[in-house]
């Protein structure tokens, strides 16, 4: 048995922390967004596979018997890549995918299909807005310059799009605590998220509750379907290794 495990969420590293612990042959893969990604117990590689026909060479050339798509529900074209390429080598696939959230008592989401969606939901009058959706789709939001942004990346950025935007440099899991703290010490007054779901991501949600601030909350994409599981655990199932849980 020879695993890929498509990563970069905390699930991946979860299940990376599992494979390893069973002594299972696998290879961690992340795809070099961010300068210095964090360590895993397994061979990591970096970096694109050259979509579905690369990724189909890949697991070919490497003698992959097994595709774990751990990735971000937002990495949707990875993810179809995965199900092209599992599709044309006969390679089964399993998706470690986290639900998505739900609102609960006291939240004030509204729900949008897109990124572009979520600008065109922001009012018009200037308001504190923590667009916490990363660096990749800030141009979405240049078109709404009177918002003052506070925008947490993993790395510093070179130049953004946003007039007045202040720059947090973190990586997450993030904690309650500390969200609570950058939104009151921020005077946010609006959030904006991608619906991720999983834990590293959801404290905003919970600290915007607790501020009574509305949450714009971006959808995710459409990706075909696949078997999925929800844990680690029912992962390890999949493989042969550890109570079957029927994914
Ligand atoms: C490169 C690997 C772990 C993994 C941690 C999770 C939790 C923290 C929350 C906020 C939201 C955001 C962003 C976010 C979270 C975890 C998880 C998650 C959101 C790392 C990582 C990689 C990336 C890529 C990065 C994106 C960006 C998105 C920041 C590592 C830290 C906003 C998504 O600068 C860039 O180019 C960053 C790009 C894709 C989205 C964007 O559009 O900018 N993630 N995030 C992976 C690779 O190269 O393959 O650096 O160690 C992983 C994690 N990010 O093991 O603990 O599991 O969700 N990541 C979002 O959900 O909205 C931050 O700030 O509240
Ligand atoms: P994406 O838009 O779905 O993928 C774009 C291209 O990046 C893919 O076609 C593939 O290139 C390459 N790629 C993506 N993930 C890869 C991986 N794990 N290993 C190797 N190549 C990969 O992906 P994304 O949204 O940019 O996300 C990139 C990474 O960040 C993923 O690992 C994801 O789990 C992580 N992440 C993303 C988000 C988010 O909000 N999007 C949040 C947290 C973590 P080729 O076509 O050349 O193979």
């Amino acid at each position: 048995m020879r695993i890929l495990l498509l990563g970069g969420t905390t699930e991946a590293s979860r299940m990376a922390a599992l494979l390893a612990g069973e002594g299972l042959e696998a290879v961690f893969s992340y795809a070099g967004r961010t300068a210095t990604p964090i360590a895993q117990p397994l061979p990591v590689r970096m970096g694109g596979f050259g979509g579905a026909e690369g990724l189909a060479d890949y697991l070919r050339q490497e003698g992959i018997s097994h595709v774990v798509d751990a990735t971000h529900p937002f990495a949707a074209q990875m993810s179809r890549n995965a199900v092209e390429a599992c599709a044309l080598t006969g390679i089964p696939l399993v998706a470690l995918e986290r639900a998505p959230w739900v609102p609960g008592k006291g939240d004030r989401w509204t729900r949008v299909g897109t990124i572009a969606a979520a600008a065109e939901a922001l009012p018009e009058a200037e308001a504190r807005v923590f667009l916490a959706i990363g660096r990749m789709h800030l141009e979405a939001f240049a078109g709404r310059p009177q918002h003052h942004y506070l925008l947490r990346l993993v790395d510093p950025p070179e130049a953004l799009p946003l007039p007045r935007a202040e720059v947090v440099i973190a990586r997450g899991p993030f904690d309650l605590d500390g969200d609570l703290s950058l939104m009151r010490e921020q005077e946010t007054e609006i959030v904006v998220a991608k619906n991720a779901g999983g834990e590293g991501a959801r404290a905003k949600l919970d600290a915007a509750r607790m501020l009574g601030l509305p949450v714009i909350l971006i959808d995710r994409p459409a990706i075909p379907d696949r078997p999925r599981a929800e844990t680690p655990e029912a992962v390890m199932g999949w493989l042969g290794h550890g109570a079957d849980l029927g994914v």
